[in-house]
């Protein structure tokens, strides 16, 4: 079952015909216009299986050349497009809607060059998937060496990290999320705690407008006030740091004395922390009870969070001693019930498995709503039990994420999706956030799920001008239609 999202196809938007896939395959050759079908319903289909758009072509580019000649192509067609990375989004940002031509970048993705001394210039080209207002330049996938210098070729992560460099993103996604997709949606991740936002980590993009015109804004100039500052993303810069990392998942009674410990742990652990994850004790059944070959490395007990703890740092022994001492201070405290230190890669590895494995295990365990909030962390778990208590046994609720961030994922899973527990969670969970004055969307985005509830957490005033900004780039609003602002106010 998918979940009900009444909408109009926009009847500005022409409909694909015969001269169509005669001047696409003039454009990109024969094979890079797909029709066959498994393809596209692959393409068709979100990652949650939730959102299903029906396209009948695909097209796959090569260069900028390429993708600006499409799109000058579509928009003096007025054909909507969905330009696609991995397809890993979460809210149904990457998939068409009715019938758009979808635009997959997967065959730009070679690095052009990487500067050792400061910045990398990887490029390639891969497009905006939720924003839908520009496709620019970025590499996408890479041998990967990260956490701890360990080789890990199986993972192709959308972005170029070597020895020495490290990406300053990760997400659990890496091994089929594609950087445009990352960069284009401002992804936040396992790292945000550490690098922070997207837009401070990119130097520079290029990009093509709605009509075909390309911008090249691909400087790597530090500093630069020449005017508004419109790439706003891209070209990933990596952090020229020594990676060593240490691991720590510990657990305790309740989340706010977690949130003690993320305080202490910011004052004690400094720069040396990478990531502060939580999850509560009904995630972790969900993994256990899902996830082949996981177990909880601690002691079962009656503990209600867990929280997984990283360092970065540039001395092993030091770092590992102080996450040690870290450790033990604050279990005789009692902030920390108990807790194990990571001895190896594999174990580290085992520990990020738990807490990247719950989205996973929740996939598995049947139909799932899925919010994303920015909360105050001292607020963030009275939702989750309050949406238990409101939902009753129809529904487990599960809340876990990055705690460092007051970024909660509020998961609810059921067998199958239900429209009366739909009705009791919304508007209640936006309604609640906006209340605490939070944000709809951490990280996720607005995509389709939530383009008609933007209004929960923007002002009336700023809706208005991101959509002037949308329809001053894509005047037809070819790109990726039906996502992020209202369409009652795009259309
Ligand atoms: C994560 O942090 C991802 O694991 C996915 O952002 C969260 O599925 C979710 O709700
Ligand atoms: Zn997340």
């Amino acid at each position: 079952g998918s979940a009900p999202i009444v909408m109009q196809r926009n009847p500005m938007f022409s409909t694909i015909n015969a001269d169509d896939i005669t001047k696409f395959k003039e454009i990109l050759g024969e094979k890079n216009v797909v029709q066959d079908e498994e393809v596209l319903l692959a393409a068709n289909t979100d990652w949650m299986q939730k959102y299903k758009g029906s396209s009948n072509l695909l097209l796959q580019p090569r260069t900028t050349e390429e993708v600006s000649q499409i799109l000058k192509y579509c928009n003096s067609r007025c054909l909507a497009v969905v330009p696609q990375g991995g397809n890993t989004g979460l809210v149904g940002g990457s998939v068409p809607v009715f019938d758009e031509v979808i635009i997959n970048m997967g065959s730009m993705k070679n690095i052009i060059s990487f500067d050792k001394d400061e910045t990398s210039k990887v490029k390639a080209f891969v497009p905006i998937q939720s924003g839908g207002r520009v496709i620019f330049r970025k590499t996408t996938r890479a041998k990967v060496i990260f956490r701890n210098e360990a080789t890990v070729p199986s993972l192709d992560f959308g972005c170029f990290v070597s020895i020495r460099f490290v990406m300053p993103l990760d997400l659990g996604a890496k091994g089929s999320c594609q950087i445009g997709g990352n960069v284009s949606t401002n992804a936040g991740g396992l790292r945000f705690v550490r690098y922070g936002s997207l837009h401070g980590n990119v130097l520079g993009l290029e990009a093509v407008l709605a009509n075909g015109t390309v911008l090249d804004m691909l400087g790597t100039l530090r500093k630069d006030n020449t005017g508004y500052d419109l790439k706003h993303l891209f070209i990933g810069k990596t952090l020229n740091i020594p990676q060593l990392f240490e691991y720590l998942i510990c657990y305790g009674d309740s989340l706010s004395v977690h949130q003690n410990l993320l305080l202490e742990a910011k004052r004690k652990l400094g720069n040396i922390l990478s990531a502060f994850e939580f999850l509560d004790s009904h995630s972790m059944d969900l993994v256990l009870n899902h996830l082949e070959g996981v177990r909880n490395p601690l002691p079962p007990s009656m503990h209600n969070f867990y929280v997984l703890i990283e360092t970065t740092g540039s001395d092993q022994s030091y770092d590992k001693e102080k996450l040690e001492a870290f450790l033990l201070r604050y279990m005789e405290v009692g902030l920390i019930s108990d807790g194990v230190l990571a001895q190896d890669i594999n174990q580290a590895f085992s520990f990020w498995r738990i807490r990247e494995g719950v989205p996973e295990a929740l996939m598995k365990a049947g139909a799932v709503y899925k919010y994303d909030l920015s909360l105050p962390i001292e607020k963030m778990y009275d939702l989750v039990e309050e949406m238990r208590m409101r939902l009753g046994p129809a529904a487990k609720v599960v809340g876990y994420g990055h705690l460092g961030d007051g970024n909660l994922h509020l998961n609810i899973s059921l067998p199958e999706y239900d429209d009366t527990v739909l009705g009791q969670v919304e508007p209640f969970v936006y309604e609640w956030t906006s209340k605490h004055r939070g944000s709809i969307s951490a990280e996720h985005g607005l995509g389709l799920m939530k383009a008609n509830k933007i209004h929960y957490s923007k002002s009336t005033e700023s809706v208005h001008l991101m959509v002037s900004i949308k329809k001053l780039l894509d005047p037809n609003g070819i790109l990726n239609p039906y996502k992020v602002l209202p369409s009652s106010l795009t259309s």
